[in-house]
């Protein structure tokens, strides 16, 4: 059995305080779980959150990595200095990079392998826009997506990552996909997974992203091939998110 995996992307909001008082309450308010809860902060307040988070079992992740390992280049975060902060996990190619940073399939490969290196898992984020659904091209695309980091990071950097389906035409719009067009879509990734190697895709967590919501959170968890979910907007209200986490 898999364990599940509810991941809070918060993305570019709240202060210092307001991130500080939501990790505490979150913190205050998990209680006992068998599921894995993990929130990716801003890069500034990663140490500030793993600080309040220190003795709960909340792990802390990143909203993005370098795809070098160090040098010149101006803005960036390595993988190391991620790890130093004690970062389990970081996105990658989250579809906000993908659209509006420029993030290509073969530096979203990059920035994995670079996570990979460092002992920091990554999560692979995947998923079709509105027009590529319309054109019945949501297969294909993940496809390419999966198959550049594959390519770049081999199948057997499944053991240790995440991928996160993320229909990018249901992130932060309200309209999430219903139940069985997201397990649909993870069922073919774990049937591409599986094509190359039975375990790994037994074991590989796929989670689903785009408006979940406390209303909507225990339909999609109870798909065969949903293990969670990465959860933007909904993981800024502590009590909307812990409902999520209790979810499963
Ligand atoms: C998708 C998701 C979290 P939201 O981006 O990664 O955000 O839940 O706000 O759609």
């Amino acid at each position: 059995m898999r364990r599940s995996l509810i991941m809070g992307n918060w993305k570019m909001n709240g202060s210092r305080e307001d991130g500080q008082k939501l990790a505490q309450a979150l913190a205050d308010g998990l209680g006992d779980v068998q599921q894995e809860v993990a929130v990716c902060v801003p890069f500034v307040y990663l140490s500030d959150i793993r600080g309040v988070l220190a003795a709960s079992p909340i792990a802390l992740g990143a909203q993005n990595v370098a795809d070098q390992a160090s040098g010149a280049y101006t803005g960036e975060v390595s993988a190391a200095m991620l790890s130093e902060v004690g970062c389990k996990y970081a996105l990658v190619g989250h579809s906000e990079r993908r659209s509006y940073y420029g993030d290509t399939n073969e530096s979203v490969a990059k920035r994995f392998c670079q996570a990979l290196s460092k002992g920091v898992v990554p999560v692979l984020c995947v998923g079709e826009t509105l027009e590529e659904r319309e054109q019945d091209r949501t297969f294909q695309v993940v496809d390419e997506q999966l198959d550049a980091v594959i390519a770049a990071a081999g199948i057997e950097a499944f053991e240790t990552a995440v991928i996160a389906y993320e229909p990018v035409w249901a992130i932060g719009t309200g309209k999430v996909a219903t139940d069985e067009q997201a397990q649909e879509v993870h069922k073919y990734i774990r049937q591409r997974i599986a094509d190359r190697n039975p375990v790994i895709a037994e074991k590989v967590q796929i989670l689903y992203g785009g408006s979940v919501k406390p209303d909507n959170a225990k339909g999609l968890f109870a798909m065969p091939d949903i293990d969670g979910g990465l959860v933007g907007g909904a993981s800024l209200d502590a009590k909307g998110f812990l409902q999520i986490c209790h979810s499963v």
